[in-house]
């Protein structure tokens, strides 16, 4: 979908373990300005998010187990599953997303290009079809 990207981290094995790394700009779009993870999703039906940003740029990693992301560009759906800390989901501004089939014991880490501003949030469904149709 238009406005996001798989992005492998790199990672460096060896006998001790794995090691992954994010750099800007070669693997991170933008430079990070505020970090945030969600764990203790303690019941496998939550459902989080329903909302789309305005201006954040964002990049999820679900650094253990798994949980699912929808995205919504406001005429179809996709559903990107985050299982492994390579795996980077790189949002742009303007996707509605809900996270959803947490696993037991999963972390999503996101990485954000602002700090946090309440304004950028389109928090109402409508709002953002109304959005997406301004952006056209
Ligand atoms: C997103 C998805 C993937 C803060 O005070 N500071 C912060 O940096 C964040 C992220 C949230 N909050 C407050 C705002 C709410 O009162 O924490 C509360 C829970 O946030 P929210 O309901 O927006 O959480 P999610 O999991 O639905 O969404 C979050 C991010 O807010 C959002 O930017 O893209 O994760």
């Amino acid at each position: 979908m238009e406005g996001a990207e798989i992005i492998q981290v790199a990672n460096i094995r060896d006998q001790r373990g794995d090691l992954f790394v994010a750099e800007y700009p070669k693997e991170l779009p933008f430079v990070v300005r505020r970090v945030y993870y969600i764990c203790n999703v303690e019941n496998s039906k939550t459902i989080r998010g329903f909302h789309a940003h305005k201006k954040l740029h964002q990049v999820m990693i679900c650094l253990g187990g798994s949980c699912d992301i929808v995205l919504d560009d406001g005429s179809k759906r996709e559903i990107v599953k985050l299982d492994n800390p390579g795996k980077a989901l790189y949002l742009k501004p303007g996707l509605w997303r809900e996270m959803q089939n947490f696993s037991v014991n999963s972390t999503l880490v996101v990485f954000a290009s602002e700090e946090y501003d309440e304004s950028d949030y389109i928090r109402d469904y409508d709002e953002f079809k109304r959005y997406r149709e301004e952006m056209r």
